[in-house]
């Protein structure tokens, strides 16, 4: 039994889609046929395929799992399962505005010609806030569409929001927060669920890397108790001693958000020579 996984076949989301089955150690013989790739290690099948069809392939369960971003899932509205955030190919779905025109609220878009590839979407938005507006579904250069006098104000995906300012446009209102996820059908065989919590159980420990530190410091052992609780590190942090007396040196695991913070207050409290690691697998 193998599980065949969708993936973006070129765009924003194949290289980050690829690297994290590499670091999660599956390897791929991807020759020049990109279709499809069989991983030599692991039970899984890679599809190359366009993102707007996964959704739709995972629920006709051609695909058994798949790596889409929200806004397409979202978009598509097919009968599929989130099974978890992949914290990678973020942006947002959002309103932008002519540089020029005013927004001062939501009111403000009454009556307007929006222009966007995201039409369900979108319509929900128009709907909850109770604004009557018309649609132009557009499938690609959203950003032009005012410019041309094809609409009034536009709603696409931003991340940096180059896009919008080279374009003379300006973010107004966010209508929806997305991350690629790894969806899957809803009628997995027990033998095909074992293959995905497989996959899952290495998922979590790249992702936890990557949010952790490993740090190692020296600290004088008059100091230690006070360090030691600002890095209580995974179970507690290991401490050996230096060859010079009265020094140690303390290993321990920092999250990245907390990071800048811890470090600043190890230095007040009197470490030395702090090492900052990258952790590749880490499994609790
Ligand atoms: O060929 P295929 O249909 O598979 O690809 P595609 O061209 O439809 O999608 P692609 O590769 O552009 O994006 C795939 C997914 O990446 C999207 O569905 C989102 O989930 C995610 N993503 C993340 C983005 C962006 N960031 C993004 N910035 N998708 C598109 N953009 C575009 C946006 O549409 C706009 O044109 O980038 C421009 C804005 O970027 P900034 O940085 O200038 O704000
Ligand atoms: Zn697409």
């Amino acid at each position: 039994m193998r599980l065949k996984i969708a993936i973006q076949k070129s765009g924003r989301l194949y290289e980050d889609s690829i690297r994290l089955l590499k670091e999660c150690g599956i390897g791929i013989d991807n020759g020049l046929n990109k279709l499809k790739a069989e991983a030599y290690n692991f039970p899984l099948d890679i599809f190359f395929l366009r993102d707007d069809d996964i959704p739709q392939y995972v629920e006709d369960g051609v695909a058994d799992i798949g790596i889409v971003g929200e806004n397409v899932l979202c978009e598509k509205r097919k009968q599929v399962e989130i099974v978890d955030r992949l914290g990678f190919g973020k942006c947002r779905l959002s309103i932008a505005f002519p540089k020029g025109r005013d927004y001062n609220g939501i009111q403000d878009l009454q009556g307007l010609r929006i222009a966007t590839s995201y039409a369900n979407l979108l319509s929900v938005f128009l709907g909850e806030n109770k604004i009557k507006a018309e649609i132009h579904e557009i499938s690609g250069s959203v950003e032009i569409a005012p410019g041309i006098g094809l609409a009034d104000a536009i709603c696409d995906l931003v991340s940096s929001g180059s896009t919008l300012f080279t374009n003379g446009l300006k973010e107004v209102r966010v209508i929806l927060r997305s991350e690629a996820l790894l969806v899957s059908a809803k009628n997995l065989s027990g033998e095909q669920r074992k293959i995905l919590d497989k996959l899952l159980f290495r998922i979590n420990a790249v992702k936890k890397s990557k949010n952790n530190k490993y740090v190692l410091l020296n600290a004088p052992n008059e100091k230690l108790e006070e360090i030691i609780q600002l890095i209580p590190g995974m179970k507690s942090p290991t401490v050996l001693p230096l060859a010079e007396p009265g020094w140690s040196s303390v290993h321990s695991v920092l999250r990245e958000d907390d990071f800048w913070e811890i470090i600043e207050q190890l230095k007040a409290a009197g470490a030395q020579g702090i090492l900052v690691v990258p952790i590749e697998k880490m499994i609790v």
